[in-house]
């Protein structure tokens, strides 16, 4: 509602989608926030693919180059994508509509570092932004902006746009004012100064964006919820998995080298990672943090539990039921949540300080420890890398978990080599499968090998890739270099049998 908008002047702002979806020309680029289907804009994109869609039956071009935080939801990228009004998109995305739009071709797509975003756009790498469309929960008296339940790219988004639309969200829950941390003084080379930030709880910002109310063309009011997607429950393979970590960070802390409250958590997107902080629920340490892109439920119930003293994010991606427990209990919450720009949420500075533990989901890893996070049969597109690599290459521990096996058994996780590379070697530190667990710090390639095949590979596969790692060094030493054994032209054929008969085994 209108009494969101605290400052007078702003107020003769407010227009309906449509009149706003106006100042919206084709070939516009324009930055939308949105991070893991929160603070997503709800109106305004349906009524930028209308006009696409009228524009296209009058045999018009319209279509925009759209710079997001992370993910939004099907009222955002979904309809957008589905008025074939998407040319650009970054730097990550997980909507159905959106993927196969990028996967047919329509959709130009570059898949990034999320640390990377907002350096680049303030580095005119994306040229100059027409619009920013900002999600809000309200305008405080003197304009500034209180975001919603994510921030994502949006500092960066309004000082770098020409014009800005705003979208107040009455369906965001006002006690959010407060929760936010906006530092926005990271700058670029050779300028930089160190980011003031040395616990993960530190608050180093303002509760608020600033904002010219003269860049201020549109407000619109909106009152829908995010995306809130449901987490399937925890099952046997996510259990599993979840177990181990813990074990191994149990043993850990008993050896004297991780404290009791371990070290600050990120957790990555998807049920996995979810069900592994289900599972610290009962695990035996205490005083948790987290420090991480992306809250989803399993952090929420951590902290509500008292097992998590506080967390720092730059998005809370809720399931309907664990959005329900957040509002209730935000007093609670008041002084154990922090969400900060995704600028300093995924800082290789930051990560690196505070000795973060990564945990992120993988499609698959090669049997020496390099991972794919985005590819499916290394030319489809999945989602993205997000902020995984961020975490994995300046994570104190970094963790790709994954079922050893993908539908129904037809695809291995563990594979000769990824046929699409996100995470080196020199970066992943641990895998994870519901068979078992390989700790790669200290080792060699070939160390490796044995290590993941023998414990993370599936039985129906542990065969096939001894077989393969057995040839690959007699044929790499016959080449002269056995570092790395590979047998080059089979090293992709199960990708390429899955491909061609939709099974990795041989029939
Ligand atoms: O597809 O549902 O059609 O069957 O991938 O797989 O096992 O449900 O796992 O939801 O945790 O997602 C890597 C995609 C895992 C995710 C990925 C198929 C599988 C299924 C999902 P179906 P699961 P999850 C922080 C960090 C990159 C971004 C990131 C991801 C679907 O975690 O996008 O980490 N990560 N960000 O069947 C073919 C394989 C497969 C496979 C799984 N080997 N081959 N298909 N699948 N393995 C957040 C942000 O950065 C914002």
């Amino acid at each position: 509602s209108i009494d969101r908008i605290r400052h007078a002047g702003l107020r003769d702002k407010v227009m309906s989608a449509e009149q706003a979806a106006e100042f919206v020309q084709n070939g516009m680029n324009l930055a939308i926030t949105g991070f893991t289907g929160a603070g997503y804009p709800k109106a305004l994109p349906t009524a930028i693919a209308n006009k696409a869609k009228a524009a296209h039956e009058r045999g018009e071009q319209f279509s925009i180059g759209m710079v997001t935080g992370a993910s939004t939801a099907p009222e955002c990228d979904g309809v957008l994508a589905e008025a074939n009004a998407v040319h650009f998109r970054s730097p990550f995305q997980s909507d159905p509509t959106l993927r196969n739009s990028i996967n047919a071709g329509r959709t130009a797509y570059q898949d990034m570092h999320l640390s990377h975003v907002e350096q680049q756009m303030r580095q005119g790498f994306y040229g100059q932004f027409d619009i920013a469309i900002i999600e809000a929960s309200g305008i405080t008296e003197e304009g500034h902006i209180i975001p919603a339940m994510g921030i994502g790219h949006a500092v960066e988004a309004i000082k770098c746009a020409k014009h800005v639309i705003i979208e107040v969200n009455a369906a965001q829950n006002a006690g959010l004012e407060g929760m936010h941390d906006v530092y926005g003084e990271v700058g670029l080379p050779p300028h930089r100064k160190p980011i003031p930030l040395v616990g993960a709880f530190d608050r180093i910002g303002t509760p608020y964006i600033e904002c010219a109310a003269d860049k201020v063309i549109a407000i619109v009011l909106t009152n829908g919820g995010d995306r809130n997607s449901k987490f399937a429950d925890p099952d046997d393979v996510s259990m599993r998995i979840a177990a181990q970590i813990i074990d191994f960070l149990d043993h850990e802390v008993k050896a004297g080298r991780l404290p009791k409250s371990l070290l600050p958590l990120q957790s990555g997107v998807g049920n996995v990672a979810n069900a592994v902080m289900a599972g610290l629920l009962d695990a035996p340490f205490e005083d948790l943090t987290g420090y991480t892109e992306v809250l989803q439920d399993g952090m929420l119930d951590l902290i509500l539990a008292g097992k998590m003293k506080h967390a720092s994010a730059t998005a809370l991606s809720f399931s309907p039921d664990a959005l329900q427990r957040f509002n209730d209990n935000i007093e609670f919450l008041r002084d154990k949540l922090i969400l900060r720009p995704m600028e300093i949420s995924n800082n290789p500075e930051i990560i690196r300080r505070l000795g973060i533990i990564g945990m992120n989901a993988m499609i698959e890893a090669d049997i020496y420890g390099n991972v794919n996070s985005t590819h499916v049969m290394g030319t489809k597109m999945m989602n993205g890398i997000g902020g995984s690599g961020d975490f994995t290459r300046n994570g104190f521990f970094s963790f790709y978990v994954s079922p050893s096996t993908a539908k129904g058994g037809a695809i291995s996780s563990i594979v000769p080599m990824v046929s699409h590379h996100d995470h080196t070697e020199h970066d992943v530190m641990f895998i994870v499968t519901e068979q078992g667990m390989a700790d790669l710090r200290g080792k060699s390639p070939k160390q490796r090998a044995k290590l993941i095949i023998e414990n993370c590979s599936h039985p129906d596969y542990r065969d096939m890739l001894r077989d393969y790692y057995d040839r690959a060094l007699a044929v790499s030493e016959k080449a002269g270099g056995i570092h790395t054994p590979h047998i080059l032209l089979e090293a992709l054929s199960w990708h390429q049998r899955f491909v061609e008969t939709g099974d990795m085994r041989i029939k």
